[in-house]
């Protein structure tokens, strides 16, 4: 490892990208946003969940051809060979969500680190898809990654990179603790993660008004149980008529924030990140070798099957006075 061990990070917030923009459109706002970040400093900058295209899971694409249009086969590839060559030339790294097509014909939600020479480092296929496989044609907005997407093969792997021990999520990830837990159980320093969360999800629309607390909420109590910086960028702003959260954070191992985006559109925000900060928590608190205590954790671990099951809950009604 590197003996440098203080970097600048960036979350780069992107603001809608609607189905009539074009892939260069985007990429050349991207361009624009790892330029403000490496004026800034920025050893790595971070962008929102499958960020090439709108994010298409909301609404339902019957017509194959035309799904498939939303997928990247290759990556690096011609459209986006820029964004590599501006990370190259700037010597900025950075962390890229989006729809992977792969050669058999597998569909992954998918997030890459790219280094500062503009090579790929390391990858990440999303594992928490959230949602359902048949749409719903009553509700305004579709949910449908579990349709177009399969659950990530890749587990949660954490790379030497940027001077410290760095993993990935997407989205729904970073509200389940075993996510972070995984990597924090490999000693992760620097978290990164992609999202696009809407204010509006029908089938739970009684806490909407909670979005972002609990965007906060999940990113700030994780990083501090592990011990981990965590840099979130999200899309934000009304994108084909559904608004998203923005809110992208900069979040330390105390689980405090040390940056958030205050627009609703593509905006830069940077903070140093010392890994060193993370040793007080690692070695202490969250000392996982001292302290935690495994054997009593088993159901964690165990198939979904043999734990609680939520299904009696399905039909009940909303919590009333909300
Ligand atoms: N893209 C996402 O994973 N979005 C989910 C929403 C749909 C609940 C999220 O966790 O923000």
């Amino acid at each position: 490892m590197s003996a440098r061990r203080k970097i600048i990070v960036a979350a780069a917030q992107m603001g809608p990208v609607q189905r009539n923009h074009t892939r260069k459109q985007t990429i050349d706002r991207m361009v624009v946003l790892l330029n403000q970040a490496a004026d800034r400093g920025a050893d790595i900058a971070v962008y929102p969940e499958a960020i090439l295209t709108p994010f298409f899971p909301h609404w339902h694409i019957e017509d194959e051809q035309e799904l498939l249009g939303y997928f990247e086969d290759s990556m690096p590839n011609g459209g986006v060979q820029p964004l590599f060559d501006a990370a190259k030339d700037r010597g900025v790294g950075f962390s890229l969500g989006y729809a992977e097509l792969t050669e058999d014909g597998r569909r992954f939600n998918t997030q890459i680190m790219v280094s500062g020479e503009g090579e790929i480092i390391g990858k990440y296929r999303k594992i928490h898809l959230p949602g359902y496989s048949d749409p719903r044609p009553h509700e305004p907005v579709q949910n449908l990654e579990k349709l177009y997407f399969e659950v990530g093969d890749l587990g949660f792997p954490v790379w030497e990179a940027f001077g410290g021990r760095v993993g990935m999520s997407i989205c729904n990830d970073r509200r389940w603790p075993e996510s972070y837990r995984v990597m924090g159980l490999q000693g992760v320093e620097l978290i990164l993660i992609g999202y696009n969360t809407l204010m509006h999800v029908p089938a739970m629309a009684e806490v909407d008004h909670l979005q972002s607390f609990h965007n906060l909420l999940s990113m700030q109590s994780n990083a501090y149980f592990n011990g981990t910086w965590v840099v979130a960028a999200g899309r934000a702003g009304v994108e084909e008529g559904i608004s998203q959260l923005g809110q992208s954070a900069i979040i330390a191992p105390s689980g405090e924030v040390v940056a958030q985006a205050y627009t609703d559109g593509d905006e830069v925000i940077t903070a140093e990140v010392d890994f060193d900060a993370c040793n007080i928590f690692k070695k202490y608190m969250f000392n996982m070798r001292e302290h935690r205590r495994p054997e009593h954790y088993g159901l964690i671990s165990a198939p979904v099957s043999e734990t609680w099951d939520a299904g009696e809950l399905l039909d009940t009604q909303p919590v009333s006075g909300r």
